[in-house]
């Protein structure tokens, strides 16, 4: 059972955002006198932890997706989880040993179970084929051949990603193995090596998780005003002192974070989503994608609590409050006990890329109909107001993309959309969003987004990859100017070019997710598994609401 302890938020809402105001100004937490220090301390909720599951004597695991009840902030709320009411266990897997994962589906709908960032075979990956009818079952055996890893699972049911996530399904998959244990990382589960899964989340004024797949969530994602670590609002963590190792994974549907400490000390990136990179790179932000997973090491040894916090970003919708400001993830609390985990110089051996000559090459390019993108954008800025475009502004009618070092690139499907004022403002565009879901000529936003001009299609995959050898993929955004986190299932790759550039040094390592955003992206793919036509694989967009809407497609092995 998941002992997840609720997330009751005692404070006054209005109170933490002062306090936010106010530390943001200093920018050092420490600087607070030490009886508020204390005073918050004692109103924060305990950081939860997901309990590990290992495999039983028969290399079994037990997975039962539930419905439950969860409070936030003193509203007790619907959730989903893995064998308990929200989240799940961090699932413990050995290189080369096999596992075989029993999951029941208790929900009055299907859902799906995948291994997100696992090399399985399609066959027990979880994609979209992988139905699991309401009161049924399915049972999976794979064997993890590859380095350790943090990964993760979550529902992949086509068309509801989206929501099964928001409800609260996703877990954590820990693949260990021989070079792992030699490197004498932190390693205690809940004390010094602690996961922390970042989503955001929206309420109801009954305080039910608000969800909608509409015009404006297809367009920019869904999005909450609510961060929660671990399913908690701003919980505190008491560490050892020394190293802490921090497995921080990126849960939101469609929020992009940038993760770094309130009081500027370091991060120390030792893995990405496959895994070790070669040698730990030091960070002072960590910009983490839907779906990402990084391992940071921090250093507590002196003692002072600090914040672990996410940065303002640039993302539309994502400008809106509070995420304009810093928001906090975690309070750690340094204890007097020392830790024993070292930060090593040398983590891992990566191989050298191979010749790039001869490989076969894929060109994905990734599009949304700019009737959603023009009703989207519309609906954001009616809703949230201009504060919400990221920097980029409507009005009168058409887009004007105001400057932001951040977003070089024009808008061109805006550009190429020649809409007079009275379409655009008016003419029916200030009904709510429900109600832009039909009509409007028949517009259909639950195929909008597409890859190669094609929205997604269970029956029919795009293309057949071959086995073992190695490909060139070009991922192309241009065109476009939303952030598109592409995530490849069946592979851990490498990025070879990142948005038109090279990846940062803690990217270039083995990754399942790469960000696209208004440009190309190429990453070299091997897949070492069959997929067939029934069991495709799966290529997509991990903003969970384009997915959702198309931008996917299923390819064989
Ligand atoms: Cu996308």
């Amino acid at each position: 059972m998941l002992k997840i302890s609720p997330a009751i938020d005692k404070e006054m809402p209005m109170q933490r955002r002062d306090f936010l105001k106010y530390s943001a100004a200093l920018g050092v937490m420490s600087a607070l006198p030490l009886w508020s220090r204390s005073l918050f301390a004692a109103e924060r909720p305990t950081l939860p932890v997901p309990p590990l599951l290992s495999p039983d004597a028969q290399n079994r695991i037990q997975l039962t997706v539930h419905a439950g009840e969860t409070l936030f902030g003193g509203k007790s709320a619907t959730t989903w989880g893995y064998n308990g009411s929200l989240l799940g266990p961090a699932l413990q897997l050995r290189q080369g040993r096999a596992v075989t994962v029993e999951i029941r589906n208790t929900l009055a709908e299907e859902t799906t179970v995948h291994w997100h960032g696992v090399e399985v075979a399609g066959e027990v990956d979880g994609g979209p084929q992988g139905v699991i009818k309401p009161g049924g079952s399915r049972t999976v055996t794979f064997t993890p051949t590859q380095q350790a890893a943090t990964c993760w699972f979550h529902p992949h049911q086509h068309g509801k990603t989206g929501r099964q996530v928001a409800m609260g399904l996703a877990g954590l998959v820990l693949i260990e193995d021989d070079t792992l244990r030699q490197l004498r990382l932190p390693q205690q589960w809940g004390i010094d090596d602690v996961p922390l899964i970042m989503q955001d989340k929206r309420f109801t004024a009954q305080g039910q998780i608000d969800y909608q797949l509409d015009v404006m969530s297809a367009a920019v994602g869904w999005f909450g005003d609510t961060l929660l670590t671990n399913g908690a609002v701003y919980p505190q963590h008491a560490a050892p002192r020394g190293w802490l190792r921090l497995r921080l994974l990126n849960g939101c549907n469609a929020r992009s974070l940038n993760v770094a400490t309130s009081d500027k000390r370091p991060l120390y990136v030792i893995a990405s989503d496959g895994g070790l990179l070669s040698e730990p790179v030091k960070v002072s932000e960590l910009p983490m994608l839907m779906g990402e997973r990084f391992e940071v090491l921090v250093d507590i040894s002196d003692g002072k609590p600090f914040d672990i916090v996410t940065l303002p970003v640039q993302q539309m919708g994502m400008t809106v409050a509070p995420f304009d400001q810093p928001q906090p993830v975690l309070r750690i609390q340094p204890l007097q006990v020392t830790a024993s985990g070292i930060l090593p110089d040398k983590l891992a051996s990566l191989p050298a890329l191979p010749p790039l000559e001869g490989l076969t090459q894929r060109t994905l390019q990734l599009s949304m109909d700019p009737m959603l993108d023009m009703m989207g954008m519309q609906a954001l800025q009616q809703k949230y107001g201009d504060a919400a475009m990221a920097g980029m502004m409507m009005g009168h009618g058409q887009m004007n993309h105001t400057q932001s070092g951040n977003m070089p690139m024009s808008h061109g499907q805006m550009g190429s959309m020649q809409m007079d004022h009275g379409q655009m403002n008016h003419g029916g565009m200030k009904s709510d969003h429900g109600a832009m879901n039909h009509g409007n000529g028949g517009f259909d936003f639950h195929s909008a987004n597409r890859i190669n001009g094609k929205a997604f299609d269970m029956t029919t995959p795009a293309f057949a990859a071959q086995k073992g050898q190695y490909e060139r993929w070009v991922i192309s955004g241009e065109g476009d100017m939303m952030l598109h986190p592409f995530h490849i299932h069946g592979t851990q790759f490498r990025i070879l070019s990142e948005n038109g550039k090279p990846p940062a040094a803690h990217r270039a390592g083995w990754k399942d997710t790469v960000n696209v955003y208004g440009a190309r992206s190429e990453v070299l793919v091997r897949f070492q598994h069959d997929a067939p036509k029934e069991h495709a694989y799966m290529a997509h967009c991990h903003l969970l609401e384009h997915e959702d809407t198309g931008m996917m497609l299923g390819f064989t092995v």
